[in-house]
Parts: structure tokens; sequence; C-alpha cells
């Protein structure tokens, strides 16, 4: 018996498929005297079926407190499960929720984590047939957008209307940012790059399911309309963003919000991921849509020579609403750091021109690790740089294995930190991970894991992917399953406007949160200061319970890569 424990289990709430590691963590006060164990029972019959000894976690949480690990990963026969620890008099045994074991376990959030993306359609009725209870009336045609003062020329002065309807809207909001749009879509055109045999039969039930392009590039190609339209044709600038000048109100619907919508100023960031983009686009989708990729890539080198003539053309939304009207308080995106973008470009024109001058580029560039975020998009230009090998020039060898080295030495330290960790995942290492998006920056982590593994073939890199799974399905400090509609804990109130519209549904489903920011911007009321719990499911947290395509797509790319190499 084991009376000094209590509390819940913390573990993947969607469950497990057989052939992965299987952990469930306890947070307990102090560690009990004598070695506690465990067994997993069959939810139906009762009966054990596998024990062993809690571990008690090498490090303590964030919060100071001691955990105990219990790893089952012997269990493979599907069916469904709980765990139990036999308490005091084994009167009030402590048990899990159940869970379950099966090949499927991650199928269906694998395909909301990319059908997120068609909820977050602007221009377009989202029919019944397609969007379930959530279908809408069309919200923002997008066909008059105003030319802001910022962003006025000679051909286009103030109050020039352009169009550039569909999209994703970029979070909670309404708006289309570039530079946020940018890292979403490199990060699942890669995925796609990466499994495509698994994609393509993948069906997500959109309009356009059925025809010759696979579903997740039918979605892809939706933004992409809208990006080709935040370029100007005359100079090959690119609008930072398509905005209201303040944000709607939360309970707003999309076919009711109806304030005018504005290009704002033309920025590096914007041109260069825009290069980058454009860039990837005309390499994916030359099979589908040779014509039209085409001009991807020529918008690509147009907006690369814009951005060449005008290399610190920064977003300073301050000094703009200093000198004009009306004053525009939307997301900023604004980055001073351009080097890693001018990086991504590079790379990916490269790719698609095999030009000296953007190889110049590249090897003249920092090689050291970073996590991509949209601030940092450095590294997805070295993943492609590596996942196209082929293509680089010869001789490039020696920089090619360097570019490697960099990426499976990080992904070995985060791996070493997340196992010392108390959850036993890469998150739970250091405090500061934990930033505004700080899911997206797990779900980031559990990509470098899988590029890993693509790399070295080394399981080990697998099994922390997975980690990264478990996390955001539940092995963490607040015991939510941070995508909506997943676990049997999950977010109720996200800070979404589609969602906060209509109040008489659940949440709009599979969409990951921002997660635990103890930097608490938003001055909302959290249950807890600690940095791995300063997460509150109240709608008016968009520090922690806001969604973003940016936070989405990295989710997509690891829930879905983990599928594919699985291969359920
Ligand atoms: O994800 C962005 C985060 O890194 C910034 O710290 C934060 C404040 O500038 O903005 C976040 O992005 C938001 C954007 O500005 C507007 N749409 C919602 C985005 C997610 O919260």
């Amino acid at each position: 018996a084991n009376p000094e424990i209590s509390g819940d289990f913390r573990f993947n709430q969607l469950g497990f498929s057989p052939q992965s590691e299987k952990v469930a963590v306890l947070v307990t006060q102090d560690l009990p005297k004598a070695p506690p164990t465990f067994v997993v029972r069959a939810s139906k019959s009762g009966r054990a079926v596998l024990g062993g000894e809690l571990q008690p976690g090498q490090e303590k949480t964030l919060s100071g407190k001691t955990t105990l690990v219990a790893e089952f990963s012997g269990l493979k026969t599907p069916g469904q499960y709980y765990l139990e620890i036999a308490t005091a008099g084994d009167t009030d045994a402590l048990r899990s929720k159940p869970f379950n074991v099966d090949d499927k376990v991650y199928q269906d959030l694998a395909a909301a984590s990319v059908k997120a993306f068609y909820y977050q359609r602007a221009s377009t009725e989202l029919k019944e047939v397609h969007a379930g209870p959530w279908h809408r009336a069309a919200g923002h045609p997008d066909d008059k957008v105003r030319i802001h003062p910022s962003a006025a020329t000679e051909e286009r002065p103030t109050n020039t209307l352009v169009s550039a309807p569909k999209g994703w809207y970029d979070a909670g909001d309404y708006n289309k940012y570039v530079v946020n749009s940018g890292i979403t879509m490199g990060t699942l055109m890669s995925a796609f790059e990466r499994y495509p045999e698994y994609f393509s039969a993948q069906p997500l039930n959109i309009p356009e399911s059925g025809n010759a392009l696979p579903d997740i590039l039918d979605e892809v190609h939706y933004n992409l309309a809208w990006l080709v339209a935040m370029q100007d044709p005359s100079d090959g600038g690119v609008y930072h963003k398509l905005t209201t000048a303040g944000f709607e109100g939360m309970e707003t619907a999309a076919h009711q919000a109806t304030q005018p919508r504005y290009m704002v100023q033309k920025t590096t960031a914007a041109a260069l991921d825009f290069a980058a983009v454009m860039a990837q686009a005309s390499r994916v989708y030359a099979p589908y849509l040779e014509q039209e990729s085409k001009t991807y890539l020529q918008a690509a080198l147009a907006a690369w020579r814009w951005a060449e003539n005008n290399p610190a053309v920064h977003y300073r939304q301050d000094e703009i609403n200093r000198q004009f009207d009306p004053d525009v308080t939307t997301g900023a995106y604004g980055d001073e750091q351009l080097d890693d973008e001018r990086l991504w470009a590079a790379a990916e024109l490269y790719l698609a021109t095999q030009e000296e001058t953007f190889w110049s580029t590249i090897t003249n560039s920092t090689r050291g690790y970073s996590l991509p975020n949209w601030g940092d998009v450095r590294w997805l230009g070295y993943y492609s740089l590596l996942f196209h090998g082929d293509k680089l020039p010869e001789g490039s060898g020696p920089w090619r294995s360097a570019i490697e080295k960099n990426l499976v030495v990080a992904a070995r330290e985060l791996r070493s930190a997340g196992e010392r960790s108390a959850y036993r995942v890469p998150m739970a290492s250091n405090p500061d991970f934990f930033v505004w998006g700080s899911n997206a920056v797990a779900a980031n982590q559990g990509i470098l894991f899988l590029e890993a593994f693509r790399i070295t073939n080394d399981s080990e890199f697998l099994h922390s992917a997975e980690a990264t799974r478990d996390y955001l399905l539940g092995r963490n400090a607040t015991g939510f399953s941070y995508v909506t509609g997943f676990g049997y804990k999950t977010p109720q109130h996200p800070h979404h406007r589609l969602a906060a519209a209509r109040p008489d549904l659940p949440p709009l489903p599979g969409f990951l949160v921002g997660g635990p920011n103890p930097s608490q911007q938003d001055g909302c009321e959290y249950p807890s200061k600690i940095t791995d719990q300063s997460y509150t499911d109240h709608v008016c947290s968009y520090a922690s319970n806001e969604i973003a395509i940016n936070w989405n797509a990295p989710l997509a790319y690891l829930v879905n890569g983990l599928n594919a190499i699985e291969s359920y």
C-alpha cells in the first residue's frame, strides 16, 4: 500500500499506439518511503496485465515538486486500460482515467490538425457537409482592401482599393499577416514534402477533396491564393499585413466583422518570407500546377530583388501610428533581425534555381541550431537544404555535414534534458521555453526530433518526438490536453473569435492553444503564477489560450509525421 500518494496521473489523453513508449506521471508532495508499485488493468475485466515500480523523476518540477513515473511500454495489446496504485487498506485505490492502446489513436487528431486551417478560411462560406455544426456564412470578402497611407505609392495612393481575398485568419483575430503566414506555410509544405504518400492518402473532407491535389496542398493553396495578392506587382514589394485598424469585438462572427481592411506598409521581412514561401511552393506544386508554379517562382524572385534594394525596412507600428491615420493596433510581427529570413529565402531560391548567388548567401550565414518561430526562420531553410541534399553543389559535403551535426547535437542535448526532467519531456527541462505560444515551442521541438531521426535513423529521437506529443496531449503540469476537442480535459474557451461567436457550440476542433506563458501579458486571472502552470482556459487570455496558424502547423507536422513513420 502507498498511503502517501495522491493526485492524478498525467499522460497522453488520446492513449498510445502499440509500439510507442508509454509513460504516466504523478506529482507528489514527498517521496514515499518504500518504492511504490503500479498495475495496469484491463478496463472491462479489471484483470492486471502489467505492473512495475514507480520511479522518481530525476529532477523536480518547475514548481519544486517531486514526480513519480510509471513506464509501461511493454503494454502492446490493443484495448482499454487504466493505471492503479493501491493506497492504504486497498479500499480506495488511486486510479487513472481509462486510456486506449490502438494503432489508430492519433488518426483523427492528425486530420483535424490540418482541417483546422479550413475553419480559418476567409472569404468563403463553410458548408455543413464540410464543416458540420461549425458551418457558417462567408466572412471578409477582402476584394476592396484600402491602401493604408503607410503603404501608399504613386501607382497606389492612399485608399486605392485592391483585392486580396481568401487566405486564413491568423489566429483568434481575423487579420492576415504575411510574416506569420510564411512560417506556417513553410512548415505545412515541408510536412508534405517529408511524408508525401501519407498525406496524399489523407482525406480532409474539404471542398476540393477529390481533385488532383492532395488535400493538404489544396488547403495550403487556398492561402497561397491570398499571399500572391500581397505583392505589389509594380515593384515586387510585399505588404506586411492585411488588417482592420483595431481588433474586432471578441464575439463578432466573421460575416459581421465589417470594419474597413487595409494593406499596411511593405517590409523586408514580409518580402523575404514571401520569397521563401513562393520559391518552395514553386517546387511543391510543380507536379500538380505547372504554369502556376512558374508564376510562384517569378513572384519569389521579384520579392527577393525588392528586399535586396530595401534590406532594412522594419515594421515599427508605433512609428507608423505617429505619422499616419488611422492608427493600426493589431498584431505587429515586428522583427528587426532579418539574417534568418534572408537565409531561408536564399535556401528555397537556391533549390528552385541552383543559382550561385543564393548559394553564397547560404554559406555566409550562421549555422548554429535555433528552434524556428515566426521571428527566427533560419532552420526552415536548413531543413529544406538538408532534405534536398541531392540538389546541393558539388563539393558541399563538408558544409552539409557541419549543418547536420549542429541539428543532431541540438536534438541530442534536448533529448537528454527531457529525459532528466520531471515529466520526462523536453519542455519541462527549461523555464525559458515558456514564451507566448509555448506549445508551438514544444511542437517545433517535435519537428527537430523527426528531422534528427530522418538523418540518423536513431529511434531514440522518435521516442522524444512521441514524448513531445504526449506533453501537448496531457503529460504536463496543468493536466490539459492543449488541442481543442481531443482529450478528456481540453480548452473550452479558447481566445478564438470564430468560437466565441458561437457559444452554443463546442470550440472548433483540432486547434492547439498557445499554452503556459508566465508573462501573462493579457492581465487575465490565472490559477497559478508558476511558469509551466501559467495557463488559463478563459476566452480573455490571448497570451495563453489563443489559437494561431503558426502553432497549428508544427502540431500538424508532428502528429502527422509520427503517424506516417509509425505507418498507421
Ligand atoms: O505569436 C505572437 C507572439 O510571439 C508575440 O509575442 C505576440 C505579441 O506581439 O503576438 C503573437 O501573435 C499574435 C498576433 O500579434 C496577432 N494575432 C494573434 C497572434 C497570437 O497570439
